[in-house]
């Protein structure tokens, strides 16, 4: 019988994202990650995008009172157990999203601060991103920049020739009040992808994986979501953050190309016969 005991409910995380009608990548890349780590995802469009694999053809930004409506009918409904914000689209839809969540400072917070596509669409101007930095960052649990975000993001105006290490922008980000920063080393040019998770005490964990031959649509989205799974499971930082990695790896190494631009993480590998996953 179906139940409506809170203690016999999936755990449920509401993630802020835009659409990416290829399902490949923003709010249909979290909704089958969170569903794939079994919780329960509620999703509040902050954007619509036209888009296939090769890349971005035309971005709609949802109004901010619409977003801001969206979320509080939600909260006001059910017991979210962890919050995922990706793609914003505009320096209002921040300022919205950093009210709500101020309403709820004991939810785990992870944001993926999506500044750009994998494959170079600009996806956040300077007002949204100043926004992000003054009123997200400080609310957030974890920050999860790949390594040219971390860059962006830490960038001081006011030093002239600024030139920090991704360990000195960690810190830079700490420093703006978020709990703990992972930058994603996909983008380095390094034999291995190390990915490092910051604290106030300097580095948690370092983790290293064998680079995959293909270009992925969607993995930041894929962590990120993962990672909010792993708190809303209740697992502590460094586990959340080394299970999620370990299953976007097999969610990319089980990735598929299904149209003429980029692979799709199969988000829910574990679900197919060995002789899908072999083909
Ligand atoms: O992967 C980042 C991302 C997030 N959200 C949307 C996107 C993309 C990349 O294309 O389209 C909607």
């Amino acid at each position: 019988m179906p139940s409506a005991d809170s203690a016999l409910l999936p755990p449920i995380v509401l993630t802020f994202a835009a659409s990416d009608p290829t399902g490949g990548a923003g709010i249909q890349a979290d909704l089958l990650t969170l569903a794939s780590m079994g919780c329960h995802p509620l999703s509040v469009i902050t954007a619509l995008t036209v888009q296939d694999t090769a890349g971005v053809e035309s971005i709609l930004t949802i109004d901010a009172d619409w977003v801001a409506d969206q979320a509080r009918t939600l909260l006001e409904d059910m017991p979210v157990a962890a919050f995922k914000i990706g793609m914003l689209g505009s320096a209002e839809v921040v300022s919205v999203i950093a009210e709500i969540v101020a309403d709820y400072p004991d939810i785990p917070l992870v944001l993926d601060p999506v500044l750009a596509s994998g494959r170079g669409d600009q996806f956040a101007g300077e007002d949204t991103v100043d926004a992000m930095i003054e009123l997200l960052l400080p609310q957030t649990t974890l920050l999860t920049p790949n390594s040219l975000e971390a860059r962006r993001l830490a960038q001081d105006d006011d030093i002239e020739d600024d030139n920090p290490d991704l360990a000195e922008c960690a810190q830079r980000l700490l420093d703006t009040g978020c709990e703990y920063v992972l930058v994603t080393g996909t983008h380095e040019h390094t034999p291995q992808v190390v990915n490092i998770l910051y604290g106030a005490d300097g580095v948690i964990r370092s983790d290293r994986w064998d680079r995959l031959p293909g270009s992925y649509h969607g993995s930041g989205c894929t962590l990120a979501s993962a990672i909010a799974a792993n708190l809303a499971n209740g697992l502590d930082i460094a586990d959340a953050v080394h299970d999620a990695q370990e299953y976007t790896w097999q969610a990319l190494s089980a990735g598929f190309r299904p149209g003429m631009g980029q692979f799709i993480p199969d988000r829910f590998f574990w679900a197919r016969g060995e002789e899908a996953q072999n083909a």
